[in-house]
């Protein structure tokens, strides 16, 4: 049948011309629904489970319509009837099952798995609520629980369902599917469990609840990072509860396979996607256990069938579990974690960093992965080098063959084809459609670099998707932007080490540069979107800065001609798609050796933004690939910070700077003066200011005056448009490298050898 007639037979005869778009996105999605549950499901004899806490997919509707190759045709059936798909699409909730970069790269690469036709689920929870709604007032971030679930949605309840032990009594999981389809290929699935006695009502106002009562409140929330204390014994009790399930499950389909448990390790592999999902290890020992497997045997088939991904060098965001924490939640994988541990101290009597419990009977949760997982990766060359030389030295002097790199990768589908349909559209006129499915492709977009038409396409699709971009937002959140301006982007979650609060201190520059007279050749917008963790006070200070910020220019009539700063609210998945597209200048500007790897510096890269950034993170092999002349690199490298970090006492001391460095201290001091305090609230300007001169851990400081430098070239290089074009062409093409595809080819290559 065809799509119209589906469509409309689903709107009981109604034509779509008529229809309300919230009927037709019903209908759409019912639609697409059956089309998906059609597509085979792919099979093999040996199977991938990337278990993870986030899944972070974002809006399905349109992803889906790619996939299944009636994208096109969809959206011109609907413009013949007046109607328009990316308004239906705004009526899609977004599930926000994720806090940011590892719940996103999860999502991308389940896409990409389903597109090469690897047999390769996903294993997560389904949280009710998933990351915080956030809004402003004055100028401070609130948060409000996030209801996506929707009776009528892409997620379907399987009949599936586990015991999982708990010290309280055994409760019942049930599974849910969601199914992720491959890009003109067949389609995995995406397993979350829930709980059937979870209760809704106890979330009331705000984000807060009672997080006593597990079996009513275990799936009800995503965690954000750094997260209060409180939240730590539920949050064990969810990861169990996620890695039980998945380890069931696993078991199940194994043996509905009609393959023995001891040879788990040669039909299964398990990704254990940052360290939220380690108990799986002994949760699978303690099944086999049960099964009659020895302890040797046990622990011999899990080391084969699991391998862990680490996404973090911050020595805070690694997790070490309390063990009476353990004791309390999960009382039975104790006696497993102490023996592994035992293991390794007999192996190795001395070396008491290696240990899985340490001396403050702490579990070390990535001690025990690399122990016995057979492959520990990192997330990008630089990151992963660090951890082999630095972070987890110990562990790669004995176990050199496990370590690995795999630099991520984004899907192309969403962050190219879905979100900048026009780019992807004269990519293809002007090179073919190859790179949709071998994204190397893209290199031949090269021939073209001193071809002036073609750069002239480049800006005139940047400046309609930055059009695009001032409806939106003007639709959103009634701002105004100015079109002709620069637009200077930072979003990712908020947080320290990745420096919003030095590009603040770029805007407070600029402000005096412009009251001083200096006025620039053109409007530069700036634009911020990122949640900062409800418990993160500096975090919450630095939106605050930011806020006040836009209003103190916006009320100048002197600078706000020449300067703007914008923060959208709820920044997601969904924001993302409207503001990557139209962006010129990417924001990447972590200190060096923090930022695991970025995923966002990929995306827009992708869609022709040129990078501002260290040399830190996915940004240096960026560099590598686009040279010198298409990217913008400043501030102090890996290498040296680590050196100040290791320096003890004498390290990097802010002091040393404020208040000696004159052009450093008139920064700093505006945020403390009389009028902008007038603004904004004393308390947070005070206590930032405070933390800023005084501590300073990500270094802001050192590289706030480079950093200047290197933005103010960038613009003085935007207003030669031809040279710029070339930049942005570069980028584009030389992003292959960044497909999530090549990611998981290489995942598939070096770790899984699926089949
Ligand atoms: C830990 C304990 C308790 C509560 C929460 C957490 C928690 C939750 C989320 C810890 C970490 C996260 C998320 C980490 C994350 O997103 N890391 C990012 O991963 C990306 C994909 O590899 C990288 O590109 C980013 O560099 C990295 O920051």
């Amino acid at each position: 049948m065809q799509i119209k007639e589906n469509l409309e037979k689903r709107l009981n005869g109604k034509s779509l011309s008529k229809a309300e778009n919230l009927e037709i996105y019903q209908a759409l999605q019912q639609l697409t629904q059956q089309m998906l549950a059609d597509t085979p499901r792919i099979a093999g004899d040996r199977k991938l489970y990337y278990v993870s806490a986030e899944f972070l997919v974002g809006k399905l509707l349109s992803n889906n319509l790619i996939n299944l190759g009636i994208f096109d045709e969809v959206r011109s059936v609907l413009a013949q009837a007046g109607k328009d798909l990316s308004e239906i699409e705004e009526l899609e909730p977004e599930p926000s099952l994720g806090n940011g970069g590892l719940g996103r790269l999860a999502a991308c690469y389940l896409d990409s798995a389903a597109t090469l036709n690897l047999p390769a689920d996903g294993v997560g929870l389904l949280y009710h609520f998933g990351l915080f709604r956030q809004s402003f007032w004055e100028h401070k971030q609130y948060e409000k629980p996030d209801a996506w679930l929707t009776p009528a949605g892409w997620v379907e309840k399987t009949d599936v369902s586990f015991t999982v032990p708990f010290p309280g009594g055994p409760v019942k999981s049930v599974m849910y599917d969601l199914v992720v389809s491959g890009y003109e290929a067949g389609s995995n699935r995406l397993h979350l469990f829930d709980l059937e006695t979870v209760d809704e009502s106890l979330v009331k106002d705000g984000i807060n609840f009672d997080k006593k009562d597990i079996a009513r409140n275990l799936t009800l929330f995503l965690y954000p990072d750094d997260s209060d204390d409180d939240g730590r014994l539920l949050r064990v009790y969810q990861q169990y509860f996620m890695v039980s399930n998945a380890a069931q499950l696993i078991i199940k389909e194994l043996a509905g396979k009609g393959y023995a448990l001891r040879d788990l390790h040669k039909h299964a592999v398990i990704q254990i996607n940052d360290t939220h999902p380690s108990m799986i290890i002994p949760e699978l020992i303690r099944l086999m256990r049960k099964d009659g497997i020895s302890m040797d045997e046990a622990i011999s088939i899990v080391s084969k069938t699991c391998a862990y991904t680490n996404h973090t060098i911050l020595a805070e965001a690694l997790e070490k579990w309390p063990m009476h924490y353990l004791r309390q939640a999960v009382p039975e994988l104790v006696p497993i974690i102490e023996e592994l541990d035992r293991r390794v101290k007999a192996k190795y009597p001395d070396q008491e960093n290696l240990a899985v419990i340490d001396e403050h009977n702490l579990a070390h949760m990535a001690h025990m992965d690399i122990h016995y997982g057979f492959s520990v990766n990192g997330v990008a060359a630089l990151h992963t080098d660090i951890l082999k030389e630095a972070e987890l030295k110990q562990f790669a002097q004995i176990y050199p063959e496990k370590f690995n790199n795999k630099t991520n990768g984004v899907t192309f589908r969403r962050w190219l084809m879905h979100c900048n349909p026009e780019l992807a559209e004269f990519i293809t006129e002007k090179i073919g459609s190859g790179w949709k499915k071998n994204a190397n492709e893209l290199e031949k977009l090269l021939q073209f670099q001193d071809d002036s038409e073609t750069l002239n396409r480049l800006l005139e699709i940047k400046s309609q998707k930055k059009a695009q971009l001032c409806k939106y937002m003007e639709n959103r959140s009634g701002i105004q932007l100015e079109e002709d301006s620069i637009f200077d982007i930072q979003v990712k979650r908020l947080h320290e080490y990745k420096r919003q609060q030095m590009n603040a201190l770029y805007i407070i520059w600029k402000y005096q540069q412009i009251k001083a007279g200096h006025k620039p050749a053109r409007k530069l917008t700036l634009l911020f979107g990122a949640k900062a963790a409800p418990a993160y006070i500096i975090a919450k200070d630095i939106i605050h800065l930011i806020l006040c910020l836009r209003d103190f220019i916006a009320q100048d009539p002197e600078v706000s001609p020449w300067l703007e700063v914008v923060m959208v609210e709820n920044y997601n998945v969904t924001w993302a798609e409207a503001l990557i597209p139209a962006c010129d200048i990417s924001e990447q500007i972590s200190l060096a050796s923090k930022e695991a790897s970025g995923t966002g510096n990929m995306k827009f890269m992708l869609n022709g933004a040129v990078t501002l950034g260290t040399e830190d993170g996915a940004n240096v092999e960026i560099h590598e690939l686009v040279g010198d002349e298409n990217i913008c690199i400043f501030g102090k490298s890996s290498d040296e910070v680590i050196h100040l970090y290791e320096d003890g006492p004498d390290r990097y001391n802010p002091a040393a700077l404020y208040p000696i460095d004159p052009e450093i201290t008139q920064l700093m001091d505006f945020i403390i003066s009389p009028e902008f305090m007038r603004l904004g609230d004393p308390e947070n300007l005070g206590r930032l200011y405070k933390d800023m001169t005084r501590k300073d851990w990500f270094m802001a400081l050192l590289d706030v005056k480079d950093y200047i430098k290197a933005k103010e070239a960038m613009l003085a290089d935007y207003e030669n448009r031809q040279a710029w074009a070339k930049k942005m062409l570069v980028n584009i093409a030389k992003a292959g490298f960044f497909s999530s595809d090549r990611a998981i080819a290489q995942y598939n290559e070096d770790v899984w050898h699926l089949r």
